[in-house]
């Protein structure tokens, strides 16, 4: 899964064109990088991140699914608002990727009638505040617990079990420790769960707690990263850089 970001920090200053432009260009260079599914996002998640409203996330990110609705790979969209979900069901979409775990009034009731895959995360508490101080007793267990609650939410809204991806949500109100603990631990939530695993790990501050790196230099760290996520049952990485991770996955399968 490649990491298609369409906010004002992501593209050079050039207004809403330049921006479809950039983000068109960036989707068709990681389709030319054999990405399997685009990630496509309008509201950054990094710690601290302001929230974006509902029509600047709309302006943002449904030119972009219009745009690649027809480009032969799959489309994803990483939204916590109903709104934006519903309107991406109609556009077509393969995935909705909601950090929330679909908590938000409405958000079941946005994918219950689609057939698109749903990936929920594991978040403690909301971008803003979740790095302030983690507490976990036992953080394997808590955070299966709660993917274990949504995924009865939604089966029990009606909704295919097999539609289901879970993910940690590494970075998301976690210390390094938790971030290793939970990757340890990919092929156990899957086995307790029955439910496939997507990880993203790439150029996170787990990978740069490790390799003393700052994000920018943080390409051979989050590959590591993508190939320890596979070894430990993850069967979709979300990432920045797909040529060089699709190379090492390569590499990686050819020697299974
Ligand atoms: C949107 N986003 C940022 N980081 C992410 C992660 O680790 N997983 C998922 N599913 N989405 C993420």
């Amino acid at each position: 899964m490649g990491i298609l970001n369409v906010t004002p920090d992501s593209f050079s200053d050039g207004g809403q064109f330049a921006a479809l432009d950039f983000a068109i260009s960036h989707a068709e260079q990681m389709i030319r990088d054999g990405v399997d599914i685009i990630d496509v996002g309008g509201e950054s998640t990094r710690p601290g991140a302001p929230a974006v409203p509902l029509e600047e996330e709309l302006r943002r990110v449904l030119p972009v699914l219009f745009a690649l609705r027809d480009c032969g790979k799959a489309i994803s969209v990483d939204t916590y608002k109903p709104e934006l979900m519903r309107e991406a069901v109609l556009a077509g979409v393969d995935m909705i990727n909601d950090i929330n775990a679909f908590r938000a009034p409405g958000a079941i009731e946005a994918v219950r009638e689609s057939d698109c895959a749903l990936c929920i995360m594991h978040m403690l508490d909301k971008p803003a505040t979740m790095q302030d101080k983690p507490v976990y007793t036992d953080v394997v267990r808590e955070v299966t617990g709660f993917l274990h609650e949504r995924i009865g939410a939604l089966t029990s809204a009606g909704i295919d079990r097999s539609r289901l991806w879970i993910d940690p949500g590494f970075g998301f109100g976690k210390t390094v420790e938790h971030n290793y603990a939970l990757l340890k631990a990919g092929r156990q939530m899957v086995a307790e769960l029955g439910v496939p695993l997507l990880a993203g790990l790439s150029r996170k501050s787990m990978i740069g707690a490790v390799t003393g790196k700052p994000v920018e230099q943080r390409l051979a760290g989050s590959l590591g990263g993508a190939l320890a996520a596979v070894a430990h049952g993850a069967g979709i990485v979300r990432v920045h850089d797909v040529a060089e991770t699709v190379d090492a996955l390569k590499v990686w399968q050819a020697a299974q």
